[in-house]
């Protein structure tokens, strides 16, 4: 029987942290899950677990509707399933790409620009699987999750349903936003994949001392390229660390698994930016190239 209930349906693609805390962050709204690693997720929040077992699909079974909203979540290595996937089940569902990095939107191609609304979200989960059956994760930071206000109805839903995480924002504001998020990564989640620490203990790192430089040589990269970042951006950059202190980063998550990395798309983003703009990235480059050779 068809549902008459006027909420969106939503799909989230991945089944990582990010995907699992959106699962349970949206539990409530009509939504499932598609990916590789079934429900249940047990999610560990401030002393609590939860369980949820969200409807879940594989990513090559057959839907039987498609979704109003598709959130990607999945990570860069698996973007060109996710895209195949969206232009055969969901080729009229708003994309809303919450992934790390830069390029979305050249990656994500085929899909029509006005069917995607890239967001940015600064909540931190760590994987906690303890067997293949068992999925867990534990959730370090809600964060706040900032999302293109261009009036569709079904973001003002979504945002209406968590309206402690998500906010609706203007076409300045999310970009300056994506670009602050994308130098913090730049920072925090290669030196702790290098350090093998959570971002909690980066500060005592002795790699800690390369963030400073690095902070400035990729500021100077996102202000080439026209972004007007806030001024205390340091200071925001050790409250990020701090407010996700007990996390692992999704890099050192990624290493630790023997997956490849997302290096491409935030700092080899902005090696790729700084030579189109003519200025050295030295640091950029250096850190794309060792965390290439840790995790190929
Ligand atoms: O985005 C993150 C990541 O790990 O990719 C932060 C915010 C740095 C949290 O670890």
């Amino acid at each position: 029987m068809e549902s008459c209930d006027p909420r969106p349906l939503v799909a989230i693609l991945g089944s990582g942290a990010l995907a699992r805390f959106w699962a349970w962050a949206l539990n409530g709204c009509p939504l499932w899950v598609v990916g590789q690693a079934a429900p249940p997720y047990h999610v560990h929040f401030q002393g609590h677990t939860d369980s949820i077992r969200p409807p879940f699909y594989h990513w090559q079974q057959p839907i039987a509707k498609a979704p109003d909203v598709v959130v990607l979540v999945t990570k860069w290595r698996q973007l060109s399933r996710a895209r195949d996937w969206i232009l055969q089940w969901a080729p009229q569902s708003l994309v809303v790409s919450l992934m790390n990095g830069m390029g979305q939107e050249e990656a994500l191609a085929p899909i029509p620009p006005d069917h995607m609304a890239i967001g940015v979200t600064t909540a931190a989960a760590t994987r906690e699987d303890a067997t293949a059956q068992d999925l867990a994760i534990s959730v370090q930071s809600l964060g706040q999750t900032f999302l293109p206000d261009r009036g569709e109805s079904n973001l003002r839903v979504l945002q209406k349903a968590r309206p402690d995480l998500i906010q609706l924002v203007d076409a300045d504001e999310i970009a300056s936003r994506r670009w602050q998020k994308l130098i913090f990564n730049s920072v925090i989640n290669p030196l702790s994949a290098l350090a093998d620490c959570a971002n909690g203990e980066l500060p005592q790192h002795p790699l800690w001392a390369l963030s400073r430089p690095l902070l400035a040589e990729s500021r100077r990269i996102a202000e080439a390229a026209g972004q007007c970042l806030p001024a205390d951006v340091e200071s925001r950059l050790q409250h990020l660390v701090q407010e996700t202190a007990g996390n692992v980063s999704s890099m050192l998550q990624d290493v630790r698994h023997g997956y490849s990395t997302e290096i491409g798309a935030i700092n080899g983003y902005l090696v790729h930016r700084a030579n189109q703009l003519g200025i050295p990235a030295p640091l950029n480059e250096a850190l794309t190239r060792l965390i290439e050779k840790l995790a190929p």
